[in-house]
C-alpha cells in the first residue's frame, strides 16, 4: 500500500480526529501542513476543490471526510476495529451527532469573545478579520446554521451531564465498552474546548469525562514525518490510483459510471467537485479527475451528507 498523507493544520479539531484514529490504528504517515484558510492551491489541486480539513492521501486516491477517512483507515489496518462487530450502526450513528451537534456547541463556545480573545489576542485584528471572514464564507450556502453561543452556552450542560453519567456507568474504559469511532467524534470537540483557557472548564467540570478524554488523547498521533505539498503532488502524480472497490455499483437515482457530475458536501463547505463518477457504493462515491498539477486522480467521499449532481 503506497504510504498514508494527511493534510492538515494543527489547531484543527478534525484533523485532530484524523490523528488520533492514525495513533489508535498504530500507523505511520506523512504529516502536509496547510493553511486553515482559502485559498489553498496545493490541496485543491488534489480534492478538485474541496477544502475542508483534513484529507487524506494514499498515491493518487484522496478521501475526503473524517468519516470516510475512519473507514480507509480501518481498510489499511483492520485491528484494533473503530467499528466493534455488533455496534456498526449505534457507533456511526453517534459519531455523526457528535461531529455535527457538539462541534458545533464546541465551534460556537470557542468563538465567543472572550475565548476569541483569549485565543486570537495575540494575532493582528486583520488576520482575525480575515479568519472570520472566511468561516462566514464556509457556512454560506449549506444546510448549516451557526448555533449562538447563548444557546451553546444554555445546551452543553445537559450534553456533558449525560456524557458524565454514562461515564461512570459504564462497563469498560470507552463510550461503548471498547472503543470505537464514537469515542474520537466525542473526543474532538472538547480537545477543542479544551484549547482555550475560556472554555476548558466546560470540560474539565466534568471528572469522568476529563478521564475518558485523557485516555482517548493517550492513544497519540502515530508516527509521522513531515512532507512538503509539492511532495505530495509529486505522489499523486507518480501513482495510479487503486483498484476500485470490490463491490456492486449502487445508485439509487440512476447516475451511470461514467458520467460527469458534482460532488458537494451538503452542510458547510459545500464546493462542488467536479469529475467523471467512477463508483457509487454504500458508503462511498468516487470521482475521477485530472489536475495539471495532481494529474490523475480518484477523489473518495462519503455517500451520506454528501450530494450528487448531473453536470
Ligand atoms: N465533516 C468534515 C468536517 C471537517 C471540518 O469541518 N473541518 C474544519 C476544521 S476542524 C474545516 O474544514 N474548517 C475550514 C478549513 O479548514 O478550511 C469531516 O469530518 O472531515
Amino acid at each position: 500500500m503506497s504510504a498514508l498523507i494527511l493534510h492538515h493544520y494543527p489547531t484543527s479539531p478534525f484533523a485532530e480526529k484524523a490523528r488520533l484514529l492514525l495513533g489508535f490504528k498504530g500507523l505511520s504517515w506523512h504529516s502536509v501542513k496547510i493553511s486553515p484558510v482559502m485559498p489553498k492551491p496545493d490541496l485543491t489541486a488534489l480534492t478538485g476543490g474541496y477544502r475542508k480539513t483534513p484529507v487524506l492521501q494514499v498515491g493518487a486516491d484522496i478521501y475526503c471526510d473524517t468519516a470516510l477517512i475512519a473507514r480507509r483507515l480501518e481498510h489499511a489496518k483492520a485491528s484494533p476495529t473503530l467499528f466493534p462487530q455488533g455496534q456498526q450502526m449505534t457507533c456511526a450513528a453517534f459519531a455523526a451527532w457528535a461531529d455535527s451537534v457538539v462541534f458545533q456547541h464546541a465551534v460556537s463556545l470557542v468563538f465567543q469573545p472572550a475565548s476569541v480573545a483569549a485565543r486570537f489576542g495575540q494575532l493582528p485584528p486583520e488576520a482575525i478579520k480575515a479568519f472570520l471572514a472566511d468561516r462566514a464564507g464556509l457556512f454560506s450556502g449549506g444546510s448549516a446554521t451557526r448555533l449562538s453561543a447563548e444557546q451553546a452556552r444554555h445546551q452543553w450542560p445537559v450534553l456533558m451531564a449525560r456524557l458524565e453519567a454514562q461515564l461512570l456507568h459504564e462497563e469498560g474504559d470507552f463510550l461503548f465498552g471498547e472503543p470505537s469511532i464514537a469515542d474520537f467524534a466525542m473526543a474532538h470537540p472538547l480537545w477543542f474546548l479544551k484549547g482555550t483557557p475560556v472554555t476548558a472548564p466546560l470540560v474539565d467540570a466534568y471528572p469522568a469525562v476529563s478521564a475518558w478524554l485523557a485516555r482517548v488523547l493517550g492513544f497519540g498521533h502515530g508516527a509521522s514525518s513531515e512532507m512538503t505539498a509539492e511532495e505530495a503532488l509529486q505522489v499523486a502524480r507518480d501513482s495510479t490510483p487503486a483498484p476500485l472497490p470490490d463491490e456492486v455499483f449502487s445508485e439509487p437515482n440512476g447516475f451511470k459510471v461514467g458520467q460527469q457530475v458534482t460532488i458537494a458536501a451538503t452542510d458547510y463547505g459545500v464546493d462542488p467537485v467536479q469529475g467523471e463518477l467512477l463508483f457509487a457504493g454504500c458508503e462511498e462515491l468516487i470521482l475521477r479527475r485530472e489536475d495539471p498539477r495532481g494529474g490523475r486522480v480518484h477523489v473518495h467521499f462519503p455517500r451520506y451528507g454528501f450530494a450528487l449532481q448531473a453536470c
